[in-house]
């Protein structure tokens, strides 16, 4: 087989990519190691950007996220119980994100990607690029006890941070950086109404916890967790209770409690690994960094690594020109660490550090008291959060 581009991982770096190609009409082929429905049914992001849902709809995929997405002008910071609101679209002129969980982008991009006959090699086992340094990389893999391979010009490594792509460039071209948080997120969902309108991030001497949703009759609540604990650990009583107490007893007071149908237990990391280009490769998304979902910002830097490097592949097969992709690492690497940095301080403004002593405690909170009362530092959150402009680091 040929194609001019093989994309492995159908995650949304994956499929976004192939999305932007397809319009670009050039060739690729996408290998995915699990099924379609697991990829679809994996619960993770539930906060786009405006980038984000413009690049649904720029690409044809964004009618429902359009009709059905829940828009936010803010969101809630508490401490101990006492929130202040940020208004992001007064702070920011306007701007917003939209609540749309992740396996209903994935429907969405996978049933577009049917209609126009993209081609997705679901199952696909033992998947591994070959001769990257070359000018004819190629792809082999196998489907039902079948060794295949794809001839190809370019290699997108879009397989998250467990993929293979990553593992192909050379420790001596690669530099990595890293951070591993004490802790990790107990996530819940429930078919009950969510306790507010926006989501509340409460910083608590408990812990963290999280009031997010998936639609106005679907909740998403998370709760700061030992990296030691279970989801056994958890019954749903044990976590109603947590999350009262963390949230504080006014916003406790909105709860619905319910059944869960989902309980997981997530790690936090900080990682960027250095360039996100070698040779034929171009890694995008996951594969290349990962950030602790405080700043719900992964999925959107995914979806940005690949409107850059799907400029930057169009304009080499349109006019041969190497500027784009000899830039692309640098390009997104700059818009990746401001991201890192933002889930990052976010991360230790809100939570519950083990080594954590009186002093750091009280920096928090100044912190937090300064955020409440600071326009300027509201500002700063709010143009973050609702994600920086993809032409600052053009
Ligand atoms: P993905 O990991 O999603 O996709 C990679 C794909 O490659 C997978 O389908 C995998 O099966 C496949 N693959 C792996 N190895 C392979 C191989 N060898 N061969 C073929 N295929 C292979 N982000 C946000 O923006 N907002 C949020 O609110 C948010 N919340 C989150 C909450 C949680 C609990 C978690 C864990 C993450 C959250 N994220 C959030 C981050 C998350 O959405 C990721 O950043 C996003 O899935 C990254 O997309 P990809 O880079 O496509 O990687
Ligand atoms: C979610 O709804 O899953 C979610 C929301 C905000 C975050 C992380 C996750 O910061």
């Amino acid at each position: 087989m040929r194609a001019q581009v093989g994309i492995i991982g159908a995650g949304p770096a994956g499929l976004f990519l192939a999305h932007l190609l397809h319009r670009s009409g050039i060739e690729a082929l996408v290998f995915e190691s699990r099924s379609r429905e697991y990829v679809e049914g994996r619960v993770r992001a539930g906060v786009l950007e405006q980038t984000t849902v413009q690049l649904m709809q720029r690409i044809g995929v964004g009618e429902r996220v359009t009709r059905e997405g829940l828009v936010h002008t803010g969101t809630t910071l508490a401490l101990d119980g006492r929130g202040f609101h940020v208004d992001f679209a007064e702070l920011t002129g306007g701007s917003s994100v939209t609540i749309y969980g992740q396996s209903e982008v994935m429907k969405d991009l996978n049933s577009a990607a049917d209609q126009r006959r993209i081609p997705i090699i679901y199952e696909a086992q033992d998947v591994t690029p070959h001769a990257l340094d070359t000018a004819q990389p190629y792809v082999t893999w196998t489907s039902n006890g079948i060794a295949r391979r794809l001839d190809c010009e370019f290699v997108a490594g879009c397989d998250g941070y467990h993929g293979v792509s990553r593992r192909c460039i050379p420790a001596s071209a690669l530099t990595v950086f890293e951070r591993i948080f004490p802790f990790g997120w107990l996530g819940i969902l429930a078919d009950v109404p969510p306790c507010s309108d926006e989501l509340v991030y409460a910083n608590h001497a408990r812990g963290f916890a999280l009031a997010s949703m998936r639609s106005r009759t679907r909740s998403r609540y998370y709760v700061q967790c030992a990296l030691e604990d279970r989801v056994e650990d958890w019954s749903d009583e044990r976590f109603w209770e947590e999350i009262s107490a963390r949230l504080g007893a006014q916003v406790a007071a909105s709860i619905t409690r319910g059944p869960s149908f989902e309980k997981s237990i997530a790690p936090l990391r900080s990682f960027v690994c250095s360039p996100m280009r070698w040779q034929r490769l171009f890694l995008a998304g996951d594969a290349a960094h990962i950030v602790p979902p405080t700043g719900a910002k992964g999925l959107n830097l995914a979806a940005a690594d690949v409107i850059v490097l799907a400029d930057a592949l169009a304009a080499y097969f349109r006019t041969n020109s190497t500027d784009g992709i000899d830039r692309y690492s640098g390009r997104v690497l700059a818009r990746v660490w401001k991201a890192e940095r933002f889930s990052w301080w976010l991360t230790h403004l809100t939570h519950r550090f083990p080594q954590m002593d009186g002093f750091d405690r009280q920096l928090q909170v100044a912190e937090l008291e300064y955020l409440r009362a600071s326009r300027a530092a509201q500002a700063a959150f709010a143009e973050n959060y609702v994600g920086l402009p993809l032409h600052w680091d053009t």
